[in-house]
């Protein structure tokens, strides 16, 4: 829609979009829309609450100490028998004139009504949308014989969502200029949505925040499944116990923390660690607390990167120092779910028969069209568009590697078309951040999205400024063209806001690391963002 077209959907509007957060209101701004149905409409005071209960499933408590703000629920057909439904929080005085959307986790289908809340309170009106099923993060049962709701889950209902969420917050709020910047923050699924988006429709939002998103939606579901199928049934003398993870990633940590600069429990760089495997082989027959040769050809596995037939590099294995047990308590429904219900639609698929054949064949349905793969970001680039992507580098859920293979895919699409990648994609490793938050003893906060914070509603407390938090670093970039040359993190003392700070650190815009220079190590000044040749 050009500017001229919004002024005059603005003019027409006008006599009904006075802000009244009425049912009245909603439905005269819907009634060209055959397609959506309001769902609701409530008037949430300052500091109450909202949220839809155990209904849904993913995020099943309430957003909590709002500002005073109007929650809508809509609902959109998306196909003859699919519809998706998405939340929006507007909120009243505080408005900042922007517009954020957020995405979900896994195959979840819910509103994600808590980031909605943390974002509203930086003054956005924030949506979100449920994707067009309810389910938890790890139940793809919704997707067998639905394929319209697994191209909702895909990308239509977050794009669906994006246009008329921007409509209706436009003749809403009734100012003259309209909504002023368009940005998205998520991670995970959520990551993978974002640039989904962007890559489908790269007008949609001026810049994005992501984390550790699944992009390559086969692929990483393909390996999840591999992974726990290599480690199981639990008579294999490969087999790894779950709980033998700790006793691996302890070693992992002897070896590597120091190699990085600095004893301080972190393995900063682990790409960088020259690791002895081998010191994990038991020395007697007692294997309560060290591998056999044959366990540890299981470990040699998990923490390289998966190559198949011609040499094709199909998904990374974890990075070193990260706890890789996580994940392997059964086979994980997060790669079994997706052979069975999204690729074969067969309640009677025998995944454990699953090879790369069975990969390769998913990579080609690619279902829903999800598969954030389409490396050509220029025409987001070109809009003017920013992206600000960060992941953990002790992530077991998504391994680190996928996202550093994402950025190389990139630079080798745009470097040979004179593209610099920094112009408009800066990627931020967490050294020790497992899924999307969270280290016991590294900085890892940076009020991103799904990242929270006990005692705090949203931002950094103390800190609410670009250099510590991503929100504001991706408005300085995209409204002021600052570029973040690093972001600092924090880790509060037992991520309480209230508790004060316990240390602080920079991250580094990849490829750059942050290396110990002298002083204290808790506070950024004792660290420098340096290349590493
Ligand atoms: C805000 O609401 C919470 C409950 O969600 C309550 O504990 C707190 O006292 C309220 N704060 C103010 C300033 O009203
Ligand atoms: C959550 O919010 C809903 C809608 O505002 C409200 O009906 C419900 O009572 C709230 N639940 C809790 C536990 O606060
Ligand atoms: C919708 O209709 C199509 C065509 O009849 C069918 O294949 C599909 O299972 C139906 N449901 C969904 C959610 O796609
Ligand atoms: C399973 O259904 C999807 C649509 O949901 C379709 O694209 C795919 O080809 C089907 N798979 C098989 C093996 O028929
Ligand atoms: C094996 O080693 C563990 C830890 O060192 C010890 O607790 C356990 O008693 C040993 N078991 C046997 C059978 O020696
Ligand atoms: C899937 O997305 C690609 C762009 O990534 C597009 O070219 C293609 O037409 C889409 N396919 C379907 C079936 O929607
Ligand atoms: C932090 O948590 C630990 C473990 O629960 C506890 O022992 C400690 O007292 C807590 N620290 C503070 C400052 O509350
Ligand atoms: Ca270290």
């Amino acid at each position: 829609m050009s500017r001229s077209q919004v002024a005059l959907g603005l003019l027409a509007s006008a006599a009904l979009a006075n802000a009244q957060c009425t049912t009245e209101t909603f439905t005269a701004l819907l009634a060209d829309k055959a397609e959506a149905t309001l769902n609701f409409v409530e008037a949430v005071p300052q500091n109450g609450s909202f949220g839809q209960g155990q209904g849904n499933i993913p995020f099943p408590f309430n957003a909590t100490r709002l500002p005073a703000l109007c929650a809508v629920g809509v609902n959109i057909k998306s196909s003859e028998n699919s519809s998706y439904n998405f939340g929006l929080f507007l909120p009243d005085s505080t408005w900042n004139e922007r517009f954020l959307a957020t995405g979900n986790g896994g195959y979840g289908g819910g509103i994600n009504w808590p980031d909605m809340g943390a974002f509203s309170h930086y003054g956005f009106a924030t949506m979100s949308t449920d994707t067009g099923h309810i389910s938890n993060a790890v139940d793809g049962t919704w997707a067998l014989n639905a394929p319209e709701t697994v191209i909702d889950w895909g990308h239509r209902a977050m794009h669906g969502s994006v246009v008329l969420s921007k409509e209706i917050i436009t003749n809403y709020y009734a100012i003259a200029d309209g909504i002023k910047y368009s940005y998205y923050a998520s991670c995970s699924t959520g990551g993978r949505q974002g640039l989904r988006e962007i890559q489908l429709h790269p007008e949609s939002f001026d810049g994005i925040s992501v984390g550790a998103p699944a992009w390559w939606t086969p692929h990483l579901a393909g390996a999840t499944l591999w992974q726990g199928l290599y480690n199981y049934p639990e008579s294999d003398p490969k087999h790894i116990n779950p709980a033998l993870f700790s006793t691996i990633t302890a070693e992992m940590k002897r070896q590597c923390d120091p190699q990085d600069g600095l004893v301080d429990n972190i393995v900063s760089d682990p790409y960088g660690c020259n690791f002895d495997f081998e010191a994990l082989l038991c020395t007697g027959s007692n294997s309560t607390t060290c591998l056999t040769p044959a366990q540890l050809t299981t470990l040699y596995k998990f923490y390289n990167n998966w190559i198949d037939t011609n040499q094709e590099f199909v998904f990374p294995g974890v990075t070193l120092g990260t706890d890789a047990g996580f994940l392997m308590g059964s086979i994980s429904t997060l790669g079994s779910d997706f052979l069975q219900y999204f690729v074969y639609n067969d309640t009677e698929y025998d995944f454990t028969k699953f090879t790369y054949k069975d990969l390769q064949f998913a990579d080609e349905i690619n279902p829903g069209n999800a598969s954030a793969h389409d490396f050509d970001l220029s025409p987001f680039m070109k809009r003017g568009g920013k992206i600000l992507k960060y992941h953990g580098a002790a992530d077991s859920l998504i391994p680190t590697g996928s996202s550093v293979y994402f950025y190389k895919k990139v630079l080798q699409t745009l470097r040979p078309k004179g593209i610099d990648l920094d112009d408009f994609y800066r990627f931020f490793l967490i050294p020790d951040m497992g899924h999307c938050s969270g280290s016991v003893t590294g900085p890892w906060y940076i009020a991103a999205g799904s990242q929270s914070l006990t005692g705090a509603t949203h931002s950094v407390p103390g800190y609410e400024d670009a250099e510590h938090d991503v929100i504001l670093a991706m408005m300085k970039w995209v409204e002021a063209d600052e570029a973040p040359d690093r972001l600092i993190a924090t880790k509060f003392v037992n991520d309480s806001a209230t508790l004060g700070v316990q240390s602080q650190r920079p991250l580094c815009v990849y490829p750059k690391q942050a290396k110990y220079i002298s002083g204290d190590p808790n506070v950024p000044e004792s660290w420098e963002c340096k290349s590493l040749y």
